[in-house]
């Protein structure tokens, strides 16, 4: 007998909650059944892939097909976000459902508890077969997993080095492409009587962008319009965004523009390590080198042209900066361009395979990206670049299609709205809320008007610093602190590129005050404590 599930998309009338007709069905064909019935779950996920650079968000700058697929057939998350825009902290959330200040992984430097209760230890406690492949970044050793093949610490573009189940060896190859090879291997290993959960992770986009050497010079020849934003002076701006360091402009000419010493007097750039030692030109340099004598003549015969027009340039100051911003967009777009053809390869073998209706399909950033807005690179701000992170699901026994939610998502949503999928009941203790409702089309009526954000990285990568805040569907309120003092008020319906700080201005007072309020509301439910 077929699941009594209607064709979608149903009709408003019909959106009672396929999810449950379909439990009722799968229960009422016994045990079995309902355990048949538990979706299998793919949880892809990048590392710094912006909403700007996904087509199905609206971005001018690339197609994503692929990713767009998702979209398309299933749910977007139009407002999701980050707690904590930073990877490891990010996905410590991920997996926990918990803040960072639960979890206790505040900042990339902190090494995770694997102790504690994950969402992949609560589906293989379940009888999920799970699996982890590609970038982990959280220093202890993965928990909770069947099988992990990771990288190790941020991982390499190519040849990389990874550790299957304790042991390390180096694969040869593009590590986008090869990190989906793992991926597909995975699936087609999975034994057929459990369902499989299965972390698919990609290092791409991730600093310092080294495009595959096919597609190394898919965006030569456009020139991209700088972003609004590029030439921000940050007036109105507390002491904290001019005092970052992450502005294009202070890019390195070796780790980020490709260049060799040779090719410019020196190096210009601060590259964001202002407060940190870095040899820029010795980790190019060691990237350079790691690549196989093919892999370098592809290298050398897209970059030699750059590199001469750049020797007879002479660029400087504005110029200069205009410059690196089209070598970065290029790198990190031909970047995003292979993780999309790569997961496009999954969504085709997961057809293939028989498996895309009973799998549900997540794809996500560990958090959102500055593409020149600001003037900036890298994330961590509050600030809506890296605030947001793309998020879409699509799983057809369960979601309807092509739908948008403006909800407000979080990425603390994530484990509890894997279990909820798999029919695994949702611990106390998570701080987040199960986003299916929201995907199977009924949204809940009491959903969050706001969200808790807090970053506390200070004195490493980029010198932002520490800073929690509280965002509404219209405002946003901020608080830096440790080393500096100050608030900052967005009003993002009148002022969306958060150019004018209205904090202390009479007329946001009554808003001002209420934020406040919405803020000590939101740190009292999550038990934050005096941090
Ligand atoms: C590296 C990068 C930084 C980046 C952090 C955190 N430097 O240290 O620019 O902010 O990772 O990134 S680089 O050596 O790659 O240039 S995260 O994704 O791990 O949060
Ligand atoms: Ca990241």
């Amino acid at each position: 007998m077929k699941p009594p599930i209607r064709p979608f998309p149903p009709s408003p009338r019909q959106l009672f909650s396929a999810v449950f007709a379909l439990l009722a069905w799968a229960l009422s064909q016994g045990p079995a059944a309902a355990q048949a019935m538990r979706p299998n779950i793919i949880f892809i996920m990048t590392d710094d892939h912006a909403q700007q650079a996904i087509s199905s968000y609206g971005s001018a700058l690339i197609e994503t097909p692929h990713i767009d697929r998702i979209a398309r057939e299933g749910v977007r998350f139009d407002n999701s976000f980050v707690t904590n825009s930073i990877c490891a902290p990010s996905r410590a959330v991920m997996l926990t459902g918990k803040y960072s200040h639960q979890n206790g992984l505040r900042d990339n430097r902190d090494r995770f508890d694997g102790s504690q209760t994950t969402f992949p230890k609560l589906l293989q406690q379940a009888g999920y077969h799970t699996g982890l492949i590609g970038k982990w970044h959280l220093k202890t050793e993965p928990t909770g997993f069947d099988h992990w093949n990771v990288l190790i610490d941020q991982g390499e573009y190519y040849n990389p080095q990874m550790i299957l189940n304790g042991d390390t060896s180096k694969l040869i190859g593009y590590t986008t492409d090869l990190i989906t090879d793992l991926a597909i291997d995975f699936l087609e290993q999975r034994g057929q009587e459990q369902p499989f959960c299965l972390l698919y992770h990609h290092k791409a986009p991730h600093r310092n962008w080294m495009p595959k050497p096919e597609i190394l010079a898919r965006f030569e020849g456009r020139t991209f319009p700088l972003p609004a934003t590029f030439h921000d002076d940050y007036r109105t701006r507390s002491a904290a965004a001019p005092e970052a360091d992450m502005r294009v402009a202070d890019m390195f000419l070796s780790f980020d523009m490709k260049l060799f010493p040779g090719d410019y007097a020196k190096e210009t750039g601060s590259g964001g390590t202002r407060t940190r030692p870095f040899d820029a030109e010795a980790a190019w340099l060691e990237a350079y080198t790691a690549l196989t004598p093919e892999q370098k003549a592809a290298w050398d015969a897209h970059y030699e042209p750059v590199r001469a027009a750049f020797r007879d340039a002479q660029l400087s100051g504005e110029a200069l900066a205009e410059w690196k911003y089209q070598r970065y967009i290029k790198d990190y777009l031909a970047c995003v361009a292979s993780v999309d053809e790569n997961i496009g390869r999954l969504l085709d073998y997961l057809d293939r395979a028989g498996l895309a209706d009973n799998t549900l399909v997540v794809y996500t950033s560990d958090q959102g990206f500055y593409l020149g807005e600001h003037g900036w690179y890298d994330k961590r701000f509050m600030y809506e670049e890296s605030l947001r992170t793309p998020l879409m699901m699509r799983y057809p026994r369960a979601i309807p299609t092509g739908q948008a939610s403006a909800l407000l998502a979080l990425n603390l949503d994530l484990a509890p709205t894997l279990l909820d999928f798999a029919g695994v009941p949702i611990p106390a203790e998570m701080q987040g809320r199960s986003l299916l409702p929201i995907a199977a089309g009924q949204p809940p009526r009491d959903w969050r008007q706001s969200i808790y954000y807090h970053y506390y990285e200070l004195n490493s990568w980029h010198s932002v610093k520490k800073h929690y805040g509280v965002r509404t569907a219209r405002h946003k309120l901020i608080h830096f602190y440790d080393d500096i003092d100050a608030w900052e008020l967005y009003d993002l319906k009148k002022d969306p590129h958060e150019l004018n700080n209205v904090y202390g201005k009479r007329p946001y007072r009554k808003i001002a005050k209420k934020m406040h309020a919405e803020l000590g509301r939101l740190r009292e439910a999550y038990q934050v404590g005096s941090e």
